[in-house]
Parts: C-alpha cells; structure tokens; sequence
C-alpha cells in the first residue's frame, strides 16, 4: 500500500499523562506512515503474504485477514491468489481503521472481491477457508484469548491450508531481550521517530501490545491443532510463522 498519508506525529508533543493506545481516527489517517516505520520488516512481510496466497490459496475458499487496519495485507493476497472462486473476509473492530480502509481500497475489477467486516476477532467462527493472515494483530487480544481464537481458526482450515502468524516477541535471555529492543530503537530513530515519540509510545503500548516469546507462540499453535508452525521471517524482535494444518 501506498504511503501516502500523514506522517505519524501522534506522540511528538509532551504529554502530561500517557492514555492507553487506541486504534482511533487519530491513529487511522496515519497509519500507514506509523507501522511502516515502527515495524521492521512490515512492507516485506505484507508483500509475501502476498506470495504466500499464490502458493497456498484454494479455489472456492475463504480468506480471512484478521486486525485487517486499512487492507494492506488484503490487498496483497488479493493481487497474490491465482484461483477462480474466491473472497477474502478482511475483520477489523475498529471503525475508525475501516472508515480509512473504504476509502483506500483500489477498484479491482474482475478481481478477488474483498468484504470488509467491523467485528471483534475473538467472537467469529471461520469456515472453509484455505488462508487466515493474523499479521500483527495476535500480540492485541488478551493472553487469555489467544488459544480459542486459534483453535478456532484451525478448525475452519481446510487441509492444506496455512495460517500466517506475524508478531513483535520477546525474548527468554534478558540481555538478547535488552538488545533487540536497543535495535528495534535504532530502526525507529533512524525512520525520524525522536526519544520523546519512541518513549511516549511505548508507555501507551504497555498492556496494550502484549508480546510473547517464539517458543510459546510455537507450542500455541501446536495445542491448537497446527501440524507444524515454522519461522519464515524475522527482523529484530519481529517475526512472522506459517502454521499449516
Ligand atoms: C496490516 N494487519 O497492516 N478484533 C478485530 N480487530 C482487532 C482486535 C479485535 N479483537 N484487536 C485489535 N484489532 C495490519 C496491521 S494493526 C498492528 C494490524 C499494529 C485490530 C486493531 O484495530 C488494528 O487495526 C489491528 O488489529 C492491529 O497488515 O498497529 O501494530
């Protein structure tokens, strides 16, 4: 997706007290300005889903792309699938985020149609579906959710079909913890993020983002039915995990 929006200036002035992050309208219209520059990695993880949906995708089957913010992933899956007869279900519980992602979303005639549903992830069902894509949504639902939602993704996988998993983690060792952190501040400084914008955010982020280590994420999915769960990607503390069933 292009990004051509405001620049992310949402934490730049001092604030006195630091509310808990919100995906609203302040946030939407700059949205992609601020993941691209906050996440290591997002535009190549974005783009190989893409190539994932090509590979992977089956005729007559749904994808779901969960915590869809403005499409991009959507959009990427659909210019990726290969195969007639298909529909992506693109979720997120933010109207502000859909508002901007109506406006966005190319005309694609003849191409895979894309529904944009506002719903909370963690109360759908899904069904015949050959591709779901949680790309940096997972490490936003509380701890205690995380299991059902993915086995209730598994369950609505046909044979075949793949999970994409991309998450910001944590690591087990505090000193490889302290320097991914250190890296993954560097990136930001580098994008043009200042330390008042890097730490205001991630006071805001505390509780909010709540990440998790490579290991537990593996052993999640395996409990919830996934035959294997493999590192594809990582980018500092970022990575993302094809789950197949
Ligand atoms: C991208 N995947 O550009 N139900 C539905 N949506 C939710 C829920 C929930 N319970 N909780 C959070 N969200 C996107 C980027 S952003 C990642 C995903 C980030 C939504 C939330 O509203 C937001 O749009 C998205 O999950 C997370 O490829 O901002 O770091």
């Amino acid at each position: 997706m292009k990004r051509n929006t405001e620049q992310d200036r949402v934490y730049s002035d001092p604030r006195e007290q630091i509310d808990k992050f919100v995906f609203d309208q302040q946030v939407a219209r700059v949205f992609p300005d601020m993941i691209g520059r906050s996440v290591p990695g997002y535009d190549s993880v974005i783009n190989l889903s893409g190539v994932l949906a090509a590979q992977y995708v089956q005729p007559d089957t749904l994808c779901y792309d969960l915590g869809c913010s403005l499409g991009a992933t959507s959009l990427a899956i659909r210019n990726g699938i290969r195969v007639p007869g298909c529909r992506i279900i693109a979720v997120d519980n933010s109207p502000a985020m859909l508002e901007q992602a109506a406006k966005r979303l190319p005309a694609a005639d003849g191409a895979t149609p894309i529904d944009f549903v506002c719903a909370d992830i963690t109360r759908m069902t899904f069904q015949n579906t050959s591709m779901v894509t949680l790309n940096f949504t997972l490490q936003f639902i509380p701890l205690e959710e995380r299991s059902a939602l993915l086995q209730r993704i598994q369950a609505g996988l046909r044979p075949g079909g793949i999970l994409i998993l991309s998450e910001k983690i944590r690591f087990e060792d505090p000193e490889e913890e302290q320097l991914q952190i250190e890296m993954h501040h560097a990136f930001k400084r580098a994008n043009g993020y200042n330390d008042l914008e890097i730490s205001q955010k991630r006071s805001a982020l505390e509780n909010v983002l709540i990440p998790e280590s490579l290991a537990r994420h593996q052993s999640r999915l395996k409990q919830a039915g996934f035959r294997r769960a493999d590192l594809w990607f990582q980018c500092f503390n970022f990575v993302s995990l094809v789950a197949r069933k």
